[in-house]
């Protein structure tokens, strides 16, 4: 048996003082993912994360994607919200900007965030919007069946793509650095202890925390399954002097996917002011948008069309 380390120790007795909490993320709904799927271990870590960084559920709001991903929104404790395919990080920006007293995550898989949406993550990084956004990285379309998506790895057979893919896969966390984010981490699906010890850490970031988790998908992603990951897989942790503030060096260390693949937060800017610090209009306000909304009756509106 595998001997626990002093890290792991302290983390099941911290969640076990806190297991009320815990439990209110835990639901009793059938659970539809396939045997050996990356999503069950994504949701653990964030459910003890969240447990562990003292948000009770009724103090969140979740919005998932479409996708095998998005399976996950009524497996979880909380407010869910369950938008169009790659649309959940917008439906998710509207909502942290008109009640920051919430916390605000969305997530959303390969395909719907580095293709059909991938300009509402362009401009969520821009913004620096307060949220958490999760990417599940399964290198394919799963729900729809195994097609290839903007990260399957170039010359791998897929359902649609028999003789192989075509183009170059992207890098999704290098993307994001050239993007110039404020909070930019990957681990992987495999690893609850490092997946929830990533997610505490962006659940604290102030602006937009962006997590992407290279998840497993034994079912049609066989070019890179756990095997692969656990061959190449190393911690930037555990690099000396890595700081963890310089956005060159993150540039550097991500862009190797064929031999190191790094895991950890990479980058962070603590000091920079989020999208809400920043905005003028809002300065000294102490409600938020959220309690400001009146009833406004469209009756005279509606005569206009009479
Ligand atoms: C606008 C739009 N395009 C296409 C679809 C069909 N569709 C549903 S799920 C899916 C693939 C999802 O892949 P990904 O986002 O990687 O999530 P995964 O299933 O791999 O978790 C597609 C293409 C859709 N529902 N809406
Ligand atoms: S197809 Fe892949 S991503 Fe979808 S539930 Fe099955 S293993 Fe998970
Ligand atoms: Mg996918």
């Amino acid at each position: 048996m595998m001997k626990k380390t002093n890290e792991t120790e302290n983390m099941i007795k911290n969640l076990s003082e806190r297991k009320d909490t815990y439990l209110r993320y835990e639901n009793e709904e059938v659970i539809t993912w396939c045997n050996g799927c990356g999503n069950y271990g994504i949701q653990n870590a964030l459910k003890r994360a969240l447990t562990l960084e003292g948000f009770e559920p009724d103090k969140i709001l979740y919005c998932f994607d479409i996708g095998c991903n998005g399976n996950g929104s009524d497996k979880i404790g909380g407010y869910t919200f369950h938008g169009l395919h790659g649309r959940s990080i917008s439906a998710a920006a509207g909502a942290c900007i008109a009640n920051p007293n919430i916390k605000v995550i969305a997530s959303g898989g390969d395909g719907a965030t580095m293709s059909e949406g991938i300009n509402h993550l362009v401009h969520a990084v821009r913004n620096d919007y307060p949220m958490l956004f999760i990417l599940h990285n399964n290198h394919n379309y799963g729900l729809t069946t195994g097609q290839a998506s903007a990260t399957t790895p170039k010359g791998f057979p897929m359902n649609g793509s028999p003789d192989g893919v075509i183009p170059e896969p992207m890098n999704p966390i290098e993307f994001v650095l050239g993007l110039n984010p404020s909070f930019a981490a990957r681990s992987f699906s495999g690893d609850i202890k490092h997946m929830t010890g990533v997610f505490r850490k962006a659940l604290k970031h102030k602006g937009f925390a962006f997590v992407e988790i290279l998840q497993v998908c034994p079912t049609y992603n066989r070019a890179t399954p756990q095997s692969w990951y656990r061959e190449r897989i190393k911690y930037v942790d555990d690099l000396k002097n890595y700081n963890a503030n310089n956005l060159k060096k993150a540039r550097e260390i991500v862009e190797d996917f064929e031999k190191n693949i790094y895991l950890g937060v990479v980058y962070q800017d603590e000091k920079r002011e989020n999208f809400m610090d920043k905005l003028q209009n809002r300065k000294n306000i102490k409600t938020a948008s959220i309690d400001e909304v009146k009833n406004f009756p469209i009756e005279n509106l509606l005569k206009a069309f009479e």
